[in-house]
């Protein structure tokens, strides 16, 4: 049976890409995309996910906005990376479905409470305020959600600060409240994040399908390639936000290690980093909820990728 997610997202170069493998993987039933300040602000992030979807010719998936702004923090966008409108580097499809009516969190917290308890993954791959908020709201979707598999944070590195990444940065606070519930809590930090680069030899495999959405995502990776050698001091763009969805298809894609985590939100110079207690041996999952992915198998991320993009033609 495939497993339903809901994604909670920001697009975003690499948000794009989780939607397109969540749409044409046959083992993700995507639910729905809830949207978030993050990358862009809500209002060009809410557009880009149903332009995305369009693309995907998956207007049957809703998407419904949700928080515009961190919880206690002013947003902070990351035009350096994903341009002013968040997806630059491609021409959108007018979307043809209406946004959904109703608050992201509000559709959240329904869709989890009206599901079968422990059938829906929530795979958040932006700031997580969308996600906290629904937990401050109705706790009880903590012990009905199966499990949160997010894109944020990292053991040893950051990326926008020198020890913490973008989406726990933008939201600290939010950050803290999701890790700290006792849900089964998987991190894709940018530890795994930074082994998904799309090398050229990826991107010529990927536009080499020679369909109008390979060019797409060949548009994508252009700018996104770009906007890392300007800004990040990468080669090849590292395309975070699939590789949780991956590891949702195929278990043996990313290799993870329990251990403790939480989220700073005092520290100076420390603000947004997920500190991983990696001493001792590794727990176990009744002992801890949360888990760190730590090894990527490249070629099998890659391979589900692009099958996805084949398969949506
Ligand atoms: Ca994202």
């Amino acid at each position: 049976m495939a497993r339903k997610i809901i994604l909670d997202s920001d697009p975003g170069h690499d948000d794009a890409v989780a939607i397109l493998l969540a749409v044409g993987n046959p083992n993700i039933d995507l639910l729905g995309v809830t949207t978030v300040g993050g990358n862009q602000s809500l209002e060009k992030v809410t557009y880009n996910a149903r332009a995305v979807l369009e693309k995907a010719h998956a207007t049957d998936i809703p998407v419904h906005a949700g928080c515009d702004r961190p919880l206690v923090r002013p947003l902070e966008v990351a035009a350096s990376v994903h341009g002013e409108t968040g997806l630059d580097g491609v021409e959108l499809p007018k979307p043809s479905r209406p946004l959904d009516q109703g608050h992201a969190v509000n559709w959240l917290i329904d869709t989890i409470m009206a599901a079968e308890p422990k059938s829906i993954t929530l795979v958040p791959t932006g700031p997580l305020t969308n996600i906290a908020m629904a937990v401050r709201m109705e706790p009880r979707i903590v012990d009905r959600v199966k499990e949160v598999v997010l894109m944020g944070g990292g053991y040893h590195v950051g990326n926008w600060s020198a020890v913490a990444e973008f989406n726990i940065k933008v939201d600290p606070e939010a950050a803290h409240i999701v890790f700290n519930e006792p849900w089964p809590v998987t991190m894709v930090g940018l530890d795994l994040t930074h082994q998904a680069l799309c090398t050229p030899e990826v991107q010529q495999r990927i536009e080499g399908l020679g369909t109008d959405l390979a060019h797409f995502v060949g548009g994508l990776m252009n700018f996104f390639r770009k906007a890392y050698q300007n800004n990040q001091d990468f080669q090849d763009p590292p395309v975070h936000d699939p590789c949780t969805v991956a590891y949702l298809i195929d278990p043996s894609v990313v290799q993870t290690r329990r251990c403790p985590v939480d989220v700073e939100t005092q520290g100076d110079l420390t603000l947004g980093m997920t500190v991983a207690d990696l001493r001792g041996p590794e727990p176990s999952p009744e002992e801890c909820h949360t888990q760190v992915a730590t090894k990527l198998d490249f070629d099998k991320f890659w391979d589900l990728v692009t099958d996805a993009i084949t398969r949506i033609g």
